[in-house]
């Protein structure tokens, strides 16, 4: 889309291909001119950070170069691309990730060292990209990568954050968010593209053209506009196949400066609007699965919604297509209901500006558009008050009320007639004020709805989805989440990834399906003795990370017992903490009784408004310092915090772990991906019948998990049922021993109240169901300790699980989204 719309350009294929690089006296030449041309620094003075943007400077010419050539070729087939919207990407670093791509990892060592950087440093000195939350943004990632390594013409459109998500530093066991300044130094992976740049309104008022049922022409007239400010961070595939492009918004103020104002010395109000504008794209909202409800977040839901479909529909013309194709040639993905505003939006494009009817409009975006549910939560789903629609989106709002007439009439036309159910289908929810429901605009205007895991997608159809299901039964499908196994195996575990090729062959780089193979190796001693010794070594350098960080000494030896994603408190981090309690307990009462050696590792931020998830980590701090104090406990067990746990971070834990904590409440976590990246690293996996570990276990065998606790069905009907946790504290003398420790101030010396809000919630309502599943879980971990005894068993359990995880690669996931979703291949070359 960069080159004249009809057709290639003339001349050779786009002045693309690099001459290659043959030697590593070439990689170092043109790693030492971008330090000394681009960068005008000194060979001799440089930082770690200074070749780390000569590196990248000089790997990024080669990547866009494969983009600009991936571009041309999709344009000049007439391929159909896929834009994925997303309000957040973990990408985390992308050094690496690049090497790794380009095979030009060994060649980039060698020409560091000559001129004398060092890789591991140079590595280390990227900032992550942490324009995400947790695991909805990690997918968003793992995606981008998967579809560049698919060669299927992808481009991510999202928000260039200035401040992604906080860096956590724990002062006195509690929480402190410091801001991550991602961009300080600048950030070498990005391209401006002033010429992408657009306008986007807010507010104002719409003058009616036509009839007054929102369904003719219209002008909208906004009382103000953000200008939209394009980047582009491109994105290679595996081996080089394709590069597709991130494309991230930040946005500014059309006229940023008000001279006269500063002329006369108001140097604030002269830019003050540009302040306003720029407030958009200022933060990442930390918030994980509870909206904000702040304006501001409506702001940037529809800034880069806007800006992004204004980018879309202008590609699609200027390569000559009319509007009637749009569904041909672009299929646009709605990473949950984040950009649901998209759909009005395309609507108010087609009617109002290009003058299409309101049917073959509506057939254009139901053809376009998909969208991923990525939680039931009642709290996380989103709706907005009326009134600030209104106010801030008017015409978006008019859209939304014909919709929706059209959308129960439909419903009524079926059947579906009663005051309830319209009242259950309809887009305004009328029982808290009146509210948009963005999930119910997301599904009616898409024409696939996906959940992310089979038992989530079932939920969806029996649940929060279920009338709108009943009326659309072909809507909803699964697509089980994936990972990339390019990042989580070959990256994140070298030592691992090459005992792989040794054993399999270099087609396990290319199929994740070969892993199969390791099965009949399960019981071979050469394969176990080369594993254990490849775990040791990534729990050495764990250890000496938190060596470093906490002063804390581990054990290589012992079982790294790991528990690391969001704190939330249907992730259940307090049930292990409290096992950990009663196991700390009954050690101190019978130290001699053969223990199994564990290190308990937990990692993972708190919304800095959820008082509970920030509590849950005080208690994890403050048992730490307890427990890792005991002289009569010492040996046996310890307790580590990781502060900022980010992307980099689980790239080290991940294959330091033997074990890997899934412990949600049944029902309650829709995938996970975490689970994912710890089994495919030979963790054994201890969780509850959730998300994907459902699948997990079918893939890796059931004797080769601990499944512990309620199953969905039997949580929902304990909460039917009005149960109470006091008879299940009753019932198990640990628990209540755990309970009655942290209740007398045992880990809070003379404090004994700080843990009132944690012990009262779980002796009162406990609507996590923390104490139901207590026993069995303190029981599934006794079937650890006592499968670790046998190593053989153990680590015949640990191969079986990396052999299983081949159907966990986000290259299946992005290849049935392309089948069943967006109905696109991948591009031939
Ligand atoms: C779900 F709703 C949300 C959210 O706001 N943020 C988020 O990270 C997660 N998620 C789910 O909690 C995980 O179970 C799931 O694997 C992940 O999204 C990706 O689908």
């Amino acid at each position: 889309s960069d080159l004249p719309a009809s057709g290639r350009a003339p001349g050779p294929a786009v002045p693309l291909a690099l001459a290659p690089i043959r030697s590593v006296a070439d990689w170092r030449d043109a790693i030492l001119a971008k330090l000394v041309y681009a960068l005008g620094r000194d060979q001799r003075t440089a930082s770690d950070r200074d070749w780390f943007e000569a590196l990248a400077l000089a790997l990024r010419d080669r990547v866009v170069a494969h983009a600009l050539d991936s571009d041309d070729l999709t344009r000049v087939a007439g391929h159909k691309r896929v834009y994925y919207l997303s309000l957040e990407f973990l990408v985390g670093r992308l050094l690496v990730d690049t090497l790794t791509n380009l095979d030009m990892t060994g060649l980039t060592r060698a020409a560091l060292g000559e001129l004398g950087a060092d890789f591991e440093r140079v590595r280390a000195a990227e900032p992550d990209a942490a324009l995400g939350n947790g695991g909805l943004g990690r997918l968003a990632a793992c995606f981008m990568e998967s579809a560049a390594s698919l060669a299927i013409p992808t481009c991510g459109y999202g928000i260039r954050y200035e401040n992604g998500l906080f860096r956590q530093e724990i002062r006195n066991g509690v929480q402190v968010e410091l801001p991550e300044d991602w961009l300080a130094a600048g950030n070498p992976w990005e391209i401006r593209r002033p010429e992408r740049d657009c306008d986007i309104g807010f507010g104002g008022h719409v003058e009616q053209v036509g009839d007054d049922d929102g369904a003719t022409r219209c002008v909208w007239h906004p009382a103000e506009l953000v200008r939209a400010v394009a980047h582009d961070t491109p994105v290679i595939g595996w081996r080089a196949r394709h590069a597709n492009r991130l494309r991230l918004w930040s946005a500014r103020a059309v006229a940023p400066l008000r001279l006269d104002a500063f002329n006369a010395g108001d140097y604030l109000g002269a830019v003050a609007d540009d302040v306003r504008a720029r407030s958009v794209s200022r933060v990442l909202y930390p918030s994980d699965t509870t909206p904000a409800g702040q304006e501001l977040r409506l702001r940037q839901e529809y800034f880069f919604s806007a800006a992004s479909l204004h980018d879309i529909l202008r590609r699609h013309l200027a390569e000559g297509y009319d509007l009637s194709r749009l569904p041909d040639m672009a299929a646009i993905q709605l990473n949950d209901t984040h950009p649901a505003i998209a759909i009005a939006e395309m609507m108010r494009l087609l009617v109002d500006r290009h003058g299409t009817a309101w049917n073959e409009a509506w057939r254009i975006t139901c053809g376009c558009f998909s969208y991923t549910n990525h939680t039931l939560l009642p709290e996380a789903l989103e709706t907005w008050p009326v009134a600030l629609m209104e106010r801030l989106l008017p015409r978006h709002m008019q859209i939304i009320y014909r919709l929706n007439a059209d959308h129960l009439e439909a419903a009524r036309a079926k059947g579906a007639a009663s005051d309830s159910l319209q009242a259950s289908l309809s887009m305004i929810d009328e029982t808290q004020g009146r509210r948009v429901r963005m999930g119910t605009l997301a599904f009616v205007g898409s024409h696939r709805v996906n959940g992310v895991s089979a038992l989530h997608t079932g939920l969806m159809r029996e649940t929060v989805f279920h009338d709108l299901h009943v009326l659309h039964p072909d809507r909803i499908t699964n697509v089980t989440n994936g990972i990339t196994f390019r990042r989580w195996l070959f990256e994140a575990n070298p030592r691992l990834t090459g005992l792989l090729v040794d054993v399999l062959g270099d087609a396990v780089l290319d199929d994740p399906s070969v892993l199969a193979g390791l099965r009949g190796l399960a019981g071979d001693p050469g394969l176990r003795a080369r594993l254990i010794a490849c775990r040791r070594a990534n729990k050495v350098a764990l250890s000496n990370l938190v060596g470093e960080q906490l002063g804390i000494g581990l054990d290589p030896d012992a079982l790294f017992d790991v528990h690391v994603k969001r704190l939330h408190e249907y992730k259940r981090q307090l049930l292990n903490i409290l096992e950990a309690v009663s196991l700390w307990q009954a050690i101190r009462a019978r130290p001699a009784a053969g223990w199994v050696p564990r290190v308990k590792i937990f990692a993972g931020k708190a919304a800095a408004s959820y008082a509970q998830a920030r509590l849950i980590i005080r208690l994890i701090n403050d048992v730490a310092s307890v427990i890792n104090n005991d002289p009569v406990t010492s040996d046996l067990l310890k307790v580590v915090f990781l502060p900022n746990f980010n992307v980099s971070l689980a790239e080290i834990i991940i294959p330091a772990a033997d074990l890997s904590e899934q412990i949600s409440t049944a029902g309650m976590e829709a995938s996970g991906t975490g689970n994912m990246k710890f089994a495919l690293n030979g963790a054994l996996t201890i969780g509850t019948l959730d998300g994907a570990n459902i699948e997990i276990r079918d893939h890796v065998g059931a004797d080769n998990i601990f499944i512990f606790g309620l199953t969905a069905a039997e949580v929902a009907v304990r909460r039917l049922d009005g149960w109470h946790p006091e008879c299940s504290i009753v019932a198990s003398p640990a628990l209540a021993g755990a309970i009655e420790a942290i209740g007398r101030g045992t880990f809070s010396p003379g404090e004994d109240t700080r843990f009132a809000p944690i012990v009262d919630e779980l002796r009162r309502t406990d609507r996590f169901l923390v104490t139901a599943d207590f026993d069995s879980y303190a029981e599934a971990q006794r079937r650890v300790a006592a499968l670790w005894r046998d190593r053989d068993a153990w680590w015949r359990a640990a191969v079986l699980n990396t052999a299983g995880m081949g159907p966990f690669s986000s290259d299946r996931a992005i290849g049935e989204y392309a089948e069943k979703i967006w109905h696109v291949t991948g591009l031939e070359r």
